[in-house]
């Protein structure tokens, strides 16, 4: 048997639909080859960080229980992307699906195209709260619980959407 791995995964999108792509981009990802989606959080809509003049994102996080190696899921990872037509416009830009790699076991991994524990996430209300939501004990390699990171983002705009009936 493979070893298994978890990962969290961060979900946005600011496109088209942005919520019908989460939720597909959610399905998707629990039908993944020798993956599994063991808990996933709500959707949350966010004002966009580092390019302001764009729509408002919707976020969330999945965690997955996988055999697939880091490279393996980030290319699956990309796969399903590409299957959302996004397009990587430039930098920051708008788009209807971004799949990233926040954690994988306690790993770390530093290639072109792939850094684990995803750099930026500790900064980010968008990924925090969703993950707290699933993963409230987790502490964050380098900058300790969740919760604390929290507070330096406390003044984000990001809520949490009520579900879709
Ligand atoms: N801003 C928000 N709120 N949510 C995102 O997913 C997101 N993704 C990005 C940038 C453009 C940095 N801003 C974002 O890549």
């Amino acid at each position: 048997m493979p070893e298994r791995h978890v990962a969290y995964v961060a979900l946005g999108a600011n496109l088209g639909d942005p919520a019908a792509q989460i939720e597909k981009a959610m399905a998707e990802l629990a039908r993944l080859a020798a993956t599994r989606l063991l808990a996933r959080s709500g959707l949350y809509a966010s004002k966009p960080a580092g390019y302001a003049d764009q729509p408002d994102y919707v976020n969330a996080v999945a965690k997955l229980a996988t055999t697939l190696t880091p490279s393996d899921l980030l290319a699956r990872l990309l796969d399903i992307e590409r299957r959302h037509g996004r397009e990587r416009a430039f930098r920051n830009a708008p788009r209807t699906l971004d799949l990233d790699i926040l954690l994988y076991d306690d790993l770390g991994v530093d290639e072109p195209g792939l850094r684990i524990p995803h750099p930026r996430m500790h900064e980010r209300a968008f990924v925090l709260l969703p993950l707290a939501e699933i993963a409230p004990d987790l502490d964050l390699p380098g900058h300790g619980s969740i919760a604390a990171a929290l507070t330096c983002v406390a003044g984000d705009s990001v809520h949490r959407l009520a579900p879709r009936g």
